[in-house]
C-alpha cells in the first residue's frame, strides 16, 4: 500500500428489508457474495431465508443445433442453477431488519428482532477455503430453532422422460448432520455434489429424510447459535481435453466430486467460525483495499442502496453511491474470477435459472473482453488469470478452428505454412465445454481475436511482469498474429480482412458482412502493434513472421474520415449511419479508441472524427453499450460527456442492488462502469500516465489511491478543485515513470523523503524508479 491513504469509509450495499422471493427479487434485490468456486445469492428473508447457488461448471450446452437429432430444440441451454438453500425460521413481528453487503469485507450481514430476540446472520464464501459459510446467531440462549432444505433445481428425469438429452438427474439426502446434494446433467455427463453441515451450538439437532430415503431436512431447536458451511463441486476439468473431445467424452475421465467436496468441507470444519471469516477477509481485503476512492461521497447509514438509486433518477447526484458503483465492480470481479476457477461468465457467477440468458456464456464480441477491463486499471491483474488459463486450455481447439477457417476462406499462404501455423482464432460464443471459432458467416468479424489477445498485452503491461510477457502475452498475441496475417487480402495496395463484420451490425434487417469493416482493420492493427512490441522487447525479431507483420501493418489502413467527419465503420460508407443501425450498441468502429490505442491525442484528426461517430450513435443504450461509450468518451478526454454517460447508466441500467442490466442482468455493464471510472481518473495508453485526464465538473475535488497504470506503477492522487496537488507512485517493476500534466510538477521525493531527479520536456516529466520504491510528486 502506499503512503497517502486516504480516510476510510465504509463502502457497503444496506436495506431495510428482506428481497422478495421472486426471479426479480433474486435479479435486483438479492446479495451476491462469491469466491471463484461458487456464487451465491442471499436474500435475506426472516420466514424462509433463501440462498441460491452457483457453480459456473455445471452447464447444458447453447443453441438450437445442440439438440440431440431429430428432436426438437429445447430451450434447456447454458448454465444451470446449483442449489437452492432454504432455512425456515417462521420469523414474525419483525422489527430493526436490517440487511447489509460489506464491500471492504465481502460478507453479507442481516439483523433484526422478532417478538423481542434479536437475530443476527452473517454469509461469506471463502476463496481460501472453497466453501460459503453462514452462521446464525441470537441475544437469547435456546432461541434459536430453523428447519434446513437444500434443493437440487430444475430436476428433469432425463432417463425416463423422453426429452432432447439435457434431462438433469438430482437428490438430496440428509446424513447426520448435513445435507448432500448430487446428480447428473445428463448432456455433458456431468456429476455433481454439494453438502452442507450444520454445526450448532446447544440445542438438539436432528435430520430425517422422506419413505425413499430423500429430501432430506435438519431440524435444529434450541440452539445458542449455529454454523453452516457448504461446499460443491463437480467433475468438470478446465483443461484442453474438455473443449476437444465429443460431448460424451468430456468429463468421462473424471473422478466423481464427493471427494473433493467432502475434503473441502472437512478442512474448513477443522476451522472455528472466527478463523474462517478472518481468513476470507484477509484473502479478499488484500485485493479489494488496493483502492480506495474519495469525490466527497458521504456514507449515511440510516438510508437505503435502492432508496439512493432512486434519489439519482430524480436528479439528486449522490456521491456515495457513484463511489459505491465504481468499488461494486472491483467487488464483483474478486468474487467472480478467481485463480483454478473458471473465469467470469456473462453473469459472473450468479444465476438462478434453468438456463441462463444468453447461456451465461462467455461472449467475445464485447462482453467477455469488457468483464476483465477494470482488472488492469483498477489493481486486480491477479483476476486475469482465470480467464489466462481458460484461454489457454481452449488454446488447441482455437488453432483447429485456425486451419478450418482458413481452409474455407482458401486464405493465400495457408498451405505453404501449414497446419500449425494458422495461430488460433475466438468467434463470438465460449462456454466451459465449447468454443466457436470465427466464421464467414458470422455477425462479428475475425478482429474478435484481436479483441481478446490485447488483453494479454495488457495483463503484461500493467503489471510490468516479463514472464507474463514471455508465457502469456507474447504467445496469445503471435499465435492470433499469425491467424489474422492469413485473414489479409492485398487490394489497391491494402491488407483488407476479407469475409469482415462490424459485430452484430445490420443493415435491411440483416447482418452485414463486407471487406475490411473498421473494426476488423482496427483490430488487426492493434494486434500486429503490440506482436511486433513484444518481439522486439523478448529480442524475437529474427522470427519469420516478424517481416510479414512489418510489411502488413503500414498498409491495414484501419482509420478513414467519411463526408460527416466520421469514423467510417465501412469503407463503402460515405456519410454516418447510411449502412446498418443508425444507433447501434455496438461502437465496433472505434475499438481502435477504446480498449485499443489508435486513436489518441496524437491523431487529433482521428479523435474528432471518433468524437463525431460517438456523437452520431448516441449514449443511449443497453448496460454494457453504455459502458464502452463511457471508456471511449473517457479516451477523448472529455470529463462532461464521460460523466453524463455515466450518470445515465446509473439513473437507467442499475438494478436496486446495484447489478448492471441490459436487460436483463448481465455483469459485463458493472465491469464497464468500474473501467471507466477509472478511465476517467488516470490514463497511461500514450506512453506516459495522465492522472484526472477526464474530470467532470462533479468531480472536481477528490482523491483516490491504487489506480493501476501501464509499465507497473500504482498510482494515488489528490486533486482540489480540478487541479492536481500530488500524486503517488509506487514503482512496482522500476520502469521509467513519465507524466503529463496541465500542473507544473515542483518536486518529487522517494518514501524517506529524498529528493529525486526528474526533468521536463514537450510537458513531459521523467525520473527513473526503483522497483519496490513509492514517491511523492507534488505540483
Ligand atoms: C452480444 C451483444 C448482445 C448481448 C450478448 C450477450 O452479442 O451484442 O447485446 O449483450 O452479447
Amino acid at each position: 500500500m502506499i503512503s497517502g491513504k486516504i480516510g476510510m469509509k465504509p463502502m457497503k450495499l444496506q436495506y431495510f428489508e428482506p428481497a422478495e422471493n421472486s426471479n426479480e427479487g433474486w435479479e435486483g434485490m438479492s446479495l451476491p457474495i462469491g469466491c471463484g468456486y461458487l456464487g451465491a445469492n442471499v436474500f435475506g428473508r426472516y420466514d424462509t431465508e433463501r440462498i441460491q447457488v452457483t457453480e459456473n461448471s455445471l452447464a447444458n450446452p447453447y443453441g438450437p443445433g445442440s439438440a440431440e437429432p431429430g428432436r426438437p430444440p429445447a430451450n434447456r441451454e447454458g448454465l444451470n442453477s446449483f442449489a437452492e438453500i432454504e432455512i425456515e425460521f417462521g420469523h414474525k413481528n419483525v422489527t430493526g431488519y436490517r440487511r447489509e453487503l460489506s464491500l471492504d469485507s465481502a460478507v453479507v450481514s442481516v439483523s433484526y428482532s422478532s417478538d423481542g430476540v434479536y437475530f443476527a446472520r452473517e454469509y461469506f464464501a471463502s476463496y481460501p477455503d472453497k466453501v460459503l459459510v453462514i452462521r446464525l446467531t441470537c441475544s437469547e440462549k435456546g432461541r434459536l430453532d430453523f428447519t434446513l432444505r437444500v434443493k437440487v433445481p430444475y430436476v428433469k428425469d432425463y432417463l425416463t422422460v423422453p426429452g432432447d438429452g439435457k434431462g438433469k438427474s438430482g437428490k438430496s439426502v440428509a446424513e447426520e448432520n448435513r445435507i448432500v446434494i448430487s446428480g447428473k446433467m445428463h448432456w455433458y455427463g456431468i456429476n455433481f455434489e454439494g453438502q452442507t453441515a450444520v454445526i450448532p451450538v446447544g440445542g438438539k439437532l436432528i435430520s430425517e429424510n422422506d419413505a425413499n430415503g430423500e429430501n432430506g431436512i435438519i431440524r435444529v431447536t434450541g440452539a445458542d447459535e449455529a454454523v453452516m458451511i457448504t461446499a460443491v463441486g463437480t467433475n468438470y476439468v478446465m483443461d484442453e481435453k474438455v473443449f476437444l473431445a465429443d460431448r460424451e467424452h468430456k468429463t468421462d475421465k473424471n473422478s466423481y466430486p464427493h471427494e473433493k467436496v467432502s475434503r473441502y468441507l472437512r478442512l474448513a470444519m477443522n476451522k472455528d467460525y472466527d478463523t474462517l471469516r478472518s481468513d476470507h477477509i484477509k484473502d479478499h481485503s488484500e485485493y479489494f483495499s488496493r483502492v480506495s476512492i474519495d469525490l466527497g461521497g458521504v456514507y449515511r447509514p440510516d438510508v437505503a442502496t435502492d432508496e439512493l438509486l432512486n434519489a439519482y433518477r430524480e436528479g439528486n447526484k449522490d456521491r456515495y453511491l457513484e463511489e459505491l458503483v465504481f468499488q461494486y465492480g472491483r467487488y464483483l470481479l474478486i468474487a467472480s474470477s478467481r485463480e483454478g476457477c473458471l473465469p467470469a461468465n456473462l453473469q459472473g457467477i450468479w444465476n438462478m435459472y434453468e438456463s441462463a440468458p444468453w447461456s451465461a456464456g462467455y461472449w467475445h464480441n464485447i462482453n467477455q473482453q469488457m468483464n476483465y477491463w477494470p482488472a488492469f486499471n483498477t489493481n486486480l491483474t491477479e483476476m486475469f488469470k482465470s480467464y489466462c488459463d481458460y484461454n489457454e486450455a481452449f488454446r488447441k481447439a482455437a488453432q483447429i478452428n485456425a486451419d478450418n477457417y482458413l481452409e474455407q476462406t482458401g486464405a493465400e499462404g495457408t498451405e505453404e505454412s501449414g497446419k500449425g501455423k494458422n495461430g488460433w482464432t475466438i468467434g463470438t460464443g465460449a462456454w466451459p465445454y465449447s468454443i466457436s471459432g470465427a466464421s464467414v458467416n458470422s455477425h462479428s468479424g475475425p478482429g474478435t481475436g484481436a479483441f481478446t489477445s490485447i488483453l494479454f498485452y495488457d495483463y503484461y503491461d500493467f503489471t510490468g511482469d516479463r514472464e507474463i510477457l514471455e508465457k502469456h502475452a507474447y504467445p496469445a498475441l503471435y499465435g492470433m498474429a499469425e491467424f489474422l496475417s492469413k485473414c489479409l487480402k492485398k487490394t489497391d495496395g491494402i491488407y483488407l480482412a476479407q469475409h469482415s463484420a462490424s459485430p452484430e451490425q445490420r443493415h435491411n434487417g440483416k447482418y452485414y458482412q463486407t471487406v475490411g469493416c473498421a473494426f476488423d482493420q482496427q483490430m488487426i492493427y492493434e494486434n500486429h502493434k503490440l506482436t511486433l512490441k513484444c518481439a522486439e522487447l523478448l529480442g524475437r525479431e529474427d522470427d519469420p513472421l516478424i517481416p510479414v507483420l512489418k510489411e502488413q501493418i503500414d498498409k491495414l489502413d484501419p482509420v478513414q474520415i467519411g463526408e460527416s467527419g466520421q469514423i467510417k465503420e465501412y469503407r463503402e460508407e460515405k456519410k454516418y449511419g447510411e449502412i446498418g443501425e443508425y444507433q447501434h450498441r455496438h461502437i465496433s468502429q472505434l475499438v481502435g479508441l477504446y480498449p485499443g490505442t489508435l486513436i489518441n491525442s496524437e491523431t487529433p484528426e482521428w479523435l474528432e472524427a471518433a468524437k463525431v461517430s460517438l456523437r452520431e450513435r448516441g449514449d443511449g443504450s443497453t448496460g454494457w453499450s453504455i459502458c464502452h461509450r463511457l471508456c471511449a468518451w473517457a479516451r477523448t478526454g472529455d470529463g462532461e460527456h464521460s460523466y453524463s454517460v455515466f450518470e445515465r447508466l446509473l439513473k437507467t441500467r442499475l438494478l436496486g442492488n446495484l447489478w448492471d442490466t441490459h436487460p436483463p442482468f448481465q455483469i459485463d455493464g458493472n465491469f464497464g462502469a468500474t473501467a471507466g471510472v477509472a478511465e476517467m481518473l488516470l490514463q497511461s495508453h500514450e506512453g506516459y500516465i495522465r492522472p484526472i485526464a477526464a474530470l467532470p465538473a462533479e468531480w472536481q475535488t477528490g482523491s483516490y489511491r491504487g489506480l493501476t497504470a501501464r509499465g507497473g506503477f500504482e498510482i494515488g492522487a489528490d486533486f482540489e478543485s480540478g487541479k492536481l496537488l500530488r500524486l503517488y507512485v509506487k514503482s512496482k517493476a522500476g520502469n521509467r515513470f513519465r507524466l503529463r500534466t496541465k500542473e507544473k510538477l515542483s518536486k518529487a521525493v522517494n518514501s524517506a523523503g529524498k529528493a529525486i531527479n526528474f526533468t521536463v520536456s514537450d510537458n513531459t516529466a521523467e525520473m527513473l524508479t526503483l522497483p519496490g520504491e513509492s514517491y511523492t510528486l507534488y505540483f
